[in-house]
């Protein structure tokens, strides 16, 4: 392996560019087919090491480049081998008997029937053919995935299965994501454009002397993938003793980990905070005048809103208080210290993964254009330091190539993903988006591979409905999620640690080999499009003539071909070699917005004015002024502590990203010893509602509103807000009632809870996964067994 030192100390001096690679000494320790030794993959949730005994997986252990702990990789060898394993193709047993006439409301309940690929095959093009012929290809919609493979560049599972459905003449489509959605349509419209682009790590390091990080977990959400680099650049902080503030109604695992300052508040109103900070800064003259007039627009009109004109309420440090919870007396000398000092204010996401989404990052940027310090080395708002490779100084690398989706011949208008639902259930139903009107589809077939819609959609009694309107649904997988118990015909996918693909993660190419064969009957996800384009006439399209490894070889030949700073071995030395490449990392100097700051004029913005609009005449031309007006607004949520079902529903309810999990994904494995309570999904609650109601440590409490009821274990913590509860996302949903709409879920699912109508507003149409009001009790009942690990009865 090449270690950085090493590989610095081969750099030849400048005027030859470019670094030899060594003749590899050692051979194939970490290619696939080893019986006993190490083998290098690159998974979902990161590269690894895995070590082999007598042919099958038996450890893990961390890349040596990795330096911080991921202890979700340990369970990989327990994900390979799970018994939530899908072993063969299955098909539902009333579908298998009556296709698209069978009664969809056993969905969830009824059993499958085990068949050969052949016959899974064959139905899948049938219905696939069956549905084009009698609604057209608008009518076929393809499950949104993200997180399956989102690293893999062979097997990307979202751009595979649309290159196989655009192939066989396309799908209704839809836009956006569950992760950023208002925050990229918001920042597009009226900044720069998405969240992702950030100073660098070294630069902040150098220049930050306050970073606050509001309504973000990044010790949390980085250690997926790019811990390596972005988890410790978060740790660094605290030994570089740089002041950290966390604005969040939990103290998260970041703010323990950095021993921050914690600024509690009350879910869903930070867009109050901000104003309240504004307030102070507009009233003690203490907002950059010089900046607001060179780099934004609409100040003044704003600075209106902020001292009440119009509606009579001047948004004093005070009246956020009442909102917020936050003291005034904090929401003041937090604003001075933020203006006295170089100070970064990190956003995460959850602040608009909610109503009015679209407001928390606007008023947090027109924050941090009031204090000016924008384009300044250590200042200004960053909104993706916490995601992913956010900060890290761009290594002077290639980019390795991945499997292209090709173009989807239908050109329906795409509809929100987060109308997920609500688009299965009202073919034809018109909606209004970003000033356009936009009909649903009259879906038929969905096909999912690598997302789990029972986890990831809100709202699941009502999904539950969705689910039973299509006449076909098709999932691959390779474990028998909740998804794949709703489907009619289930195709068994191997697993990451069973093909061969390539890996690009922080500044390292790698190679992912199969460290062993397709479990059980299961195939590689692209042996299966192979398969079926072939029986439909389209496989050369579709494979192009390759074979799971010459795409692997193809992706590295080109990034070879244009490698300048490191000189890449041979393919097949590659492959048969330890197969990690190290790449050298960027300076690290750079200050986003620098240029725009010294000048706007000639560094615009991509906006209608070319600055940072703090009243968007785009945004305002829409008429949208009750949920997404032309400037940052304060309006009350849907659901929070002030709406009027909240005397039933009292408390506030939070699914943050899993710190012990990616999303679902390990929910099944061995992990959940670690972290489950009373073997449930645990639920964080203050000490006080706890003793409210009755609710000790490590009970199973039932949480419950409107929408459906769920069993979790109660971890009792004054690290939670008085009056809010914490259930992390990506539980199994495991009914009692299987298949039934309102079923109790017995161990914590929090889409349970959820709601997914409302959306943000007309304007970005993005998810409300963030907020919810709940009630809980103590469980007095004997706790059901919870199964959602079972395979469902087949034959
Ligand atoms: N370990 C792990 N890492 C992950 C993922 C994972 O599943 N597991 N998922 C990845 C993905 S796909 C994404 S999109 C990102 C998500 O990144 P984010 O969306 O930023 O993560 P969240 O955990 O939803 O929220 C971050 C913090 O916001 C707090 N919060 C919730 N509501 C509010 C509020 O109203 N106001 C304020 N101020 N704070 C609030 C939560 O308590 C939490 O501490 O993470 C990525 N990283
Ligand atoms: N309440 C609430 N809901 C949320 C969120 C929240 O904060 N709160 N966060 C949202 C966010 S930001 C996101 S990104 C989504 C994430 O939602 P998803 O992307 O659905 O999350 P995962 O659980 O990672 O699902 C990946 C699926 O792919 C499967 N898979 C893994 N490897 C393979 C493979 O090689 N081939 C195939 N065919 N399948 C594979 C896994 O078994 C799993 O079923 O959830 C969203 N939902
Ligand atoms: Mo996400």
């Amino acid at each position: 392996m090449i270690n950085r030192r090493d590989f610095i100390s081969r750099i030849v001096p400048a005027a030859a560019g470019i670094a030899m690679f060594p003749a590899l000494a050692r051979a194939a320790s970490g290619a696939g087919g080893v019986t006993d030794g190490r083998v290098l993959v690159n998974t979902s949730i990161g590269p690894m090491w895995l070590t082999k005994k007598g042919g099958n997986v038996v450890g893990v252990e961390p890349l040596a480049q990795d330096g911080v702990d991921n202890p979700l990789i340990q369970s990989m060898p327990d994900r390979l081998y799970n018994r939530s394993r899908i072993v063969a193709p299955m098909v539902r047993r009333d579908f298998l008997a009556k296709r698209e006439k069978s009664d969809r409301t056993l969905r969830g309940s009824n059993d499958f029937v085990e068949v050969s690929w052949d016959d899974a095959m064959k139905l899948v093009t049938d219905e696939i053919s069956r549905v084009k012929t009698a609604y057209g290809n608008e009518s076929i919609h393809r499950g949104k995935s993200s997180w399956a493979s989102n690293h893999a560049h062979v097997h990307r599972t979202e751009a595979m299965l649309q290159r196989f459905l655009n192939g066989a003449g396309g799908c209704s489509n839809f836009f956006g994501s569950y992760s950023s959605q208002a925050i990229t349509e918001i920042l597009t419209a009226v900044a720069w454009g998405g969240p992702g682009t950030t100073s660098d790590w070294p630069s902040l390091h150098e220049n930050t002397k306050l970073m606050v990080i509001w309504g973000a977990n990044p010790v949390t959400t980085t250690r997926i993938l790019s811990a390596r680099y972005s988890t410790k650049a978060w740790l660094a902080l605290k030994e570089k003793s740089i002041e950290t503030i966390v604005i969040d109604p939990v103290r998260s695992e970041t703010a323990q980990a950095l021993d921050s300052r914690w600024v509690p508040i009350t879910p869903g109103t930070d867009v109050a905070l901000a104003l309240g900070m504004m307030h102070t800064l507009l009233t003690e003259d203490l907002h950059d005048k010089e900046f607001l007039q060179n780099c934004t627009n609409g100040f003044d009109e704003f600075a209106e809103y902020l001292k009440g004109t119009k509606d009579g309420t001047p948004k004093t440090a005070e009246w956020a208080a009442k909102i917020t919870g936050v003291p005034a007396e904090t929401i003041q000398e937090l604003a001075r210290k933020m203006q006295a000092t170089r100070t970064t204010i990190a956003c995460g996401w959850s602040t608009q993964r909610q109503h009015h989404g679209e407001q928390a990052p606007w008023s947090i940027l027109t924050l941090a254009c009031m204090l000016g310090q924008i384009g300044l080395p250590g200042g200004g708002a960053a909104f993706g330091l916490h995601y992913a490779d956010g900060g890290f100084p761009k290594a002077d690398m290639p980019v390795v190539g991945g499997m292209a989706p090709g173009k989807n011949p239908v050109e329906l208008d795409p509809f929100p993903i987060a109308c997920l639902s609500d688009a299965w259930l009202n073919p034809g139903k018109k909606i209004q988006c970003k000033g356009r009107e936009i009909t649903f589809p009259d879906i038929r077939l969905v096909y999912t591979a690598g997302g789990n819609q029972f986890t990831h959609h809100q709202n699941t009694n009502r999904l539950i409905k969705a689910f039973q309107a299509p006449e076909t649904i098709i999932v691959q997988d390779p474990w028998w999620t909740p998804t794949a118990h709703f489907a009619d015909i289930v195709l068994p996918a191997s697993s990451d640690l069973e093909r061969d693909d390539i890996g690009q993660v922080i500044n390292l190419i790698i190679a992912s080999h199969a460290a062993v064969a397709p479990q059980h009957k299961s195939r590689p996800d692209y042996e299966i499009y192979t398969e079926l384009a072939s029986r439909m006439g389209f496989e050369q399209a579709y494979t192009e003539g390759r074979s799971q490894l010459d795409w692997v070889r193809k992706f590295y030949d080109d990034a070879k071909a244009s490698s300048k700073t490191v000189q890449m071995p041979e393919f097949d030395e590659f492959w048969s070699g330890e197969g990690i490449i190290e790449f050298p990392m960027g300076k690290g100097d750079f200050t986003h917005l620098a240029d725009f700051r010294e000048e706007p004029l000639l560094n615009p913005m991509g906006t209608a004015t070319g600055l940072i609009e703090i009243v968007s005449p785009f945004v305002s031309k829409l008429g949208y002024d009750d949920d997404c007006p032309g400037h940052p607004t304060w309006m009350e949520p849907v659901e929070w502590k002030g709406s009027a079902s909240s005397k039933d529903y009292p408390l506030q309810f939070l699914s943050a990203h899993p710190p012990h999990r990616l999303h679902s994904q390990m929910d099944n494995t061995d992990a959940g010893k670690t972290y489950k309570v009373a073997g449930r999904e645990p639920v964080y609650i203050h000490p006080e509602d706890a003793k409210a109601r009755g609710i000790a440590d490590g009970d199973v409490v039932k949480l419950f509103n409107g929408r459906g009821e769920t069993l979790a274990g109660a971890v009792v913590t004054d690290n939670i807000s008085q009056g809010v509860v914490l259930l992390h996302e990506g539980s199994w949903y495991d009914p009692q009632e299987p298949g039934k709409i309102g079923s109790l879920d017995k161990q914590g699912s929090a889409n349970v809870l959820t709601l997914d109508d409302p959306l943000t507003s007309r304007f970005a149409q993005a998810t409300i996964a963030s907020l919810a009001i709940i009630q809980a009790e103590k469980y007095a009942e004997t706790a059901p067994e919870v199964t959602a690990y079972t395979p469902p009865k087949a034959s």
